[in-house]
């Protein structure tokens, strides 16, 4: 008998753009998937890594079962034993020798999951730990950083206001293959196109000419590392060219003359050829910037993930508030997001503002940054005795070996470890080093609510995903997994109530946040468990909320589960001054930090830049290291090459597709070669997340073709000072033939 076909709507888990995908399922399967036309926020609009979704699903290396390292094979365990296993090892390890002797790694996928992301936290907690890592300090610290310096919140980071915009001038961002990143905006080669037809304007910053630049009207190619000096130069021209208007911000700021004389020396002129710019082009694009009627400026990983990165995040919105355009519709404008955001929560206007630098790393002296240390420092913390030393590690959803800088030492690192747990769905380069892999779930069999990105997004939005897919019998949602692991932490033992645990955990934050009302509350929730239960409560008291009643039209959970293609909540409207969080209730422009931080660049300005650095770049059909076994996204030419101008290529003889050593001092790789006009002079291109031909992973597609990985030349102890940021760009190399 045929099984009958039904369908499903899930929100992509993959990258930020979150679009809203349909399903059809027939026998607890996947038939197909498209985009959802009638999702009101992404519209149709679908990549090719959603429509995998199927095949990550069905992939036979996904883990489906707990594996337990016995005499040093993995062998299937069953839930029991695998969290058995770890109650027996992990607890006497923080027994004997402190709390922070535990750490946790926190990985890119675990923000996609509101099982993961929501209960995180509540793990840390539990182990106690000053020893927290994650993919932050790889990727965006600096833009949250600077963020929460100058609007008093780390998530308070604006946004483009696309479908208005006149004007965007982009650096180091290349959403037309990353789909957009701090800036959650699907289709925006559509939204590009409509833009540019409307008569507006892209200009992108970037050493090599990427399929956004090749999309935009203008391109500049930049040194690697040199935005701030740009971004300097363009804030130094609108106040030397009389274009400051701040317009409506003006009583809203702090700090403007001490801006203006800490940007005194960097002169269009003194920065244009480190940038590799011409100073005339420095003017013209701050004029530019200043006459649009309404402009955006935006930056992403390229800027973060620089020595300065904290310094080029902090810029890119200065410069959105000099000309007027932060908060303003067709400007850099803040997201005010249904639930779970702070600059929505407490007082409207002014706050506690952030905090960093609390205590300090213990071998490098690092700060801590958002309650993080810097990845850079994982190894070291494992290696160097002492009080405090990293014992035991639990990675979530993170693959640091890697995507970290020189994974080669994290890799040993993490081999001498006394107990690894990996919540993972492969085992691969970092979880083969576990003692006990937990299985996290197939998305598909997850509910879902983003509770990050609707912080970020190009319109206000609620989606809510119900679970696609049956789960696999026994396989816990990885929220369960979370507590079980914090309830093992607590010295409850594997055999812990977790729902008893999650109900008092969650009548703790309730009764805290809400005071007299919270019963009542908890009364009205009682039917819900989970994330969903958080969920809820988090929509009906966020600013589109039904009060629990007070506002019957108000969002809940209900209403958004009856709204399949999710709820419009219209396009972004001003939100300055009711969205700070700054204890002065004002932007602040210059933070002492960041003026501090300029002599460092300052210094720099004068040093020559060497004769050829390495960058990375994103591709459309892989997602940082772990979407290489899908065979529907692997197949087709190898994707792994280094891009390297011709006259480069000539210097060193290399031809195309021919093999070629890349070494950063005594680190080397060997690639394989594409010569193209698309980079700038001096600059070679190469993804990360390759280097699949590690010993002892389960990832059969990947290790076909296994690539070169790029975080072997880097260096992990090179970070950005304020941030803790890694550094992943601009690092000087040399290349030469293999014959
Ligand atoms: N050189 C260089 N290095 C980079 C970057 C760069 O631009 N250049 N980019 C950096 C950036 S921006 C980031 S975010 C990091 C990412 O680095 P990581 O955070 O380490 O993320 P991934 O490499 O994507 O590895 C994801 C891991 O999560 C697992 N996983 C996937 N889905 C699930 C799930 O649903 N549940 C569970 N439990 N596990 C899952 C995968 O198997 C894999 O082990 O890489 C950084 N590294
Ligand atoms: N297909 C796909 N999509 C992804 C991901 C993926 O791996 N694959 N990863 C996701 C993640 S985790 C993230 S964080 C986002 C990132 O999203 P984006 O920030 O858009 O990331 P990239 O595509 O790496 O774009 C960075 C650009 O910066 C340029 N660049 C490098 N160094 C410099 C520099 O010094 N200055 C300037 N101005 N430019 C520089 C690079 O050439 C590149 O074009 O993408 C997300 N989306
Ligand atoms: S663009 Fe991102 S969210 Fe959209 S389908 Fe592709 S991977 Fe999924
Ligand atoms: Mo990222």
């Amino acid at each position: 008998m045929p099984h009958t076909e039904t369908t499903a709507y899930r929100i992509c888990p993959l990258c930020e753009a979150c679009c809203g995908l349909e399903l059809k399922i027939s026998d607890n399967k996947v038939v197909s998937i498209r985009g959802h036309d009638a999702d009101v926020f992404s519209r149709g609009y679908i990549c090719p890594k959603g429509a995998a979704l199927k095949d990550l699903h069905e992939d036979p290396d996904r883990l489906r079962t707990p594996l337990i390292k016995r005499d040093g094979r993995f062998v299937e365990a069953s839930w029991d034993e695998a969290f058995a296993e770890i109650a027996r090892r992990l607890p006497p390890i923080v027994q004997e020798h402190g709390s922070d002797a535990a750490a946790v790694v926190i990985g890119n996928p675990a923000v996609h999951k509101i099982g993961l992301i929501n209960y995180v936290p509540r793990l840390a907690r539990a182990l106690g730990t000053r020893n927290i890592f994650s993919a932050s300090t790889l990727d965006q610290m600096p833009k949250q950083l600077s963020a929460g310096l100058m609007f008093g919140h780390w998530l308070s980071i604006p946004v483009p206001d696309i479908e208005r915009c006149d004007y965007l001038l982009m650096l180091g961002a290349n959403p037309m293959v990353s789909n957009g990143s701090l800036w959650t905006v699907p289709d925006f080669r559509g939204k590009a196109k409509a833009m540019r037809a409307r008569g507006g304007r892209i200009v992108v910053i970037d050493p090599r000419r990427s399929e956004t630049a090749a999309a935009a009207d203008e391109h500049h190619f930049i040194r690697p590392g040199a935005d701030v000096f740009l971004l300097l130069g363009l804030v130094h021209a609108l106040f030397d060219e009389q274009l400051v208007r701040p317009g409506r911000l003006a009583e809203h700021v702090n700090g403007l003359d001490p801006l203006r004389d800490a940007v005194r020396a960097f002169t269009p002129e003194h920065v244009a050829a480190r940038c590799g710019f011409e100073a005339a082009t420095i003017r013209r694009l701050a004029r530019e910037l200043a006459a649009a009627p309404r402009a955006a400026v935006y930056g992403r990983i390229g800027t973060c993930t620089q020595q300065y990165g904290t310094l080029c995040s902090w810029l890119v919105d200065v410069l959105n508030v000099l000309t007027g355009n932060l908060d303003r519709e067709g400007g850099a404008m803040f997201p005010k997001a249904a639930a779970f955001a702070a600059n929505t929560a407490g007082k409207p206007g002014s706050g506690r503002g952030i905090a960093t630098g609390r205590r300090k790393s213990r071998v490098s002296g690092a700060p801590e940054v958002l309650g993080e240390l810097p990845m850079g420092c994982l190894a070291e913390e494992i290696e160097t005795p002492g009080a405090g030393q990293v014992r035991a590690l639990i990675s979530i959803a993170g693959n640091p070996v890697l995507s970290a800088p020189n994974g080669e030492r994290l890799s040993a690192a993490l081999e001498a470890l006394d107990f690894m747990v990996s919540v993972d769905i492969y085992l691969n380069e970092t979880t083969r080093h576990a003692d006990v892999i937990l299985p996290g779930s197939s998305p598909l069999e997850d509910a879902h609510y983003d509770t990050a990105f609707p912080q970020f997004s190009y319109r206000n939005h609620a989606r809510y995903s119900r679970a696609v897919l049956a789960r696999e019998p026994g396989q816990p949602p990885e929220w369960q997994i979370l507590l079980r692991l914090a309830a093992i932490a607590q010295g409850q033992g594997a055999q812990a109530d977790v729902l008893a645990l999650d109900d008092a955990l969650f009548a703790d934050d309730v009764r805290r946040a809400t005071g007299e009302h919270a019963e009542a509350i908890l009364a009205a929730l009682a039917h819900l468990k989970g994330p969903e239960r958080q969920l809820d409560y988090a929509l009906r008291l966020g600013p589109y909320g039904d009060l629990f009643g007070q506002k019957p039209d108000g969002l809940n959970l209900a209403k958004l589960k009856a709204a399949s293609g999710g709820i419009d909540l219209g396009p972004l409207k001003p939100r300055i001054p009711e969205a700070l969080r700054t204890p002065s209730g004002k932007i602040e422009l210059a933070p002492a930090a960041l003026l501090d931080d300029l002599q460092r660049a300052a210094s720099d300005l004068e040093q020559p830049a060497p004769a050829l650095v390495v960058i990375g770049r994103r591709q459309v059909r892989s997602c940082n290291s772990w979407m290489h076994n899908l065979t529907i996204l692997a197949k087709g030419p190898f994707r792994c090459t280094a891009l390297v101008h011709p006259a480069d290529a000539q210097r060193a003889g290399l031809q195309e597709g021919g093999a070629a050593r890349i070494a950063s001092g005594s680190r080397a790789l060997e690639v394989r070669v594409q010569i193209s006009d698309e980079m700038m002079p001096g600059v070679v291109s190469l993804p990360h997340g390759w280097g699949h031909d590690k010993a002892g992973t389960r990832m059969t597609v990947a290790a076909e073709r296994p690539g070169a990985n790029l975080n072997v030349l880097l260096d992990e102890t090179l970070r950005d000072p304020l941030s803790g940021n890694a550094v992943l760009s601009g690092i000087p190399v040399e290349i030469q033939a293999i014959n």
